[in-house]
């Protein structure tokens, strides 16, 4: 089965002002369609074909040689891609609430300090790459990721994450990545991220 694109799960506009219509529409359609496209022309005839991309990722070493960097670039793509539209929403943002916004508060000491750091995560990872808020054995953690890697390669769960590459800001907000950090607060699904939270906590 070849891999397809999700579904937007609101309109192209649900995000203004935070996020503008049109890099939403061009970083689902044509972006994350592209990293699609060259996964699936990578893994064509191969038993990865059948495999639940993040499944692949997390033991990219057992991917053959000759694709695994496609595998890693796209399958990563398509994996991160998948990921974020989910844990944005229009009308969310806002402090976090629930489990996850307890467990914050216990791992960083107040949501503003935990916000502190992933933007300024967010802001220092150089070039293209992801800032992610993960659970690394047990523990809520910050992190980042060059390109298209995820969490996932590393055996981590990502619970929240954000595009920090130029397509995901610059039609809005040009060079200025912090600016559009602090607004991508502004759209965060909550909800959407306690699920994650507490599936991962078995
Ligand atoms: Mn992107």
């Amino acid at each position: 089965m070849a891999h397809e694109k999700p579904k937007l799960p609101y309109g192209y506009d649900a995000l203004e002002p935070h996020i503008d219509a049109k890099t939403m529409e061009i970083h689902h359609t044509k972006h994350h369609q592209a990293y699609i496209d060259k996964l699936n022309a990578a893994i064509k005839g191969t038993d990865l074909e059948n495999k639940e991309i993040n499944e692949v990722l997390k033991d990219l070493n057992s991917v053959p040689e000759d694709i695994r960097t496609a595998v890693r670039n796209h399958g990563g793509g398509h994996s991160n891609h998948s990921f974020f539209w989910q844990i944005m929403a229009p009308n969310a943002g806002g402090e976090a609430s629930g489990k996850v916004g307890n467990a914050i508060k216990e791992a960083f000491g107040s949501f503003d300090k935990f916000k502190e750091q992933f933007i300024d995560a967010g802001v220092k990872q150089f070039g293209s790459g992801w800032a992610w808020l993960i659970v690394a054995n047990g523990k809520l953690c910050i992190d980042s990721t060059p390109n298209q890697d995820t969490p996932v390669m590393q055996g981590n769960t990502p619970i929240l994450g954000v595009d920090v590459w130029e397509h995901s800001y610059y039609l809005r907000y040009m060079n200025k990545r912090p600016d559009y950090l602090a607004a991508w607060f502004n759209v965060i699904n909550w909800d959407k991220v306690n699920e994650l939270f507490e599936n991962d906590g078995k």
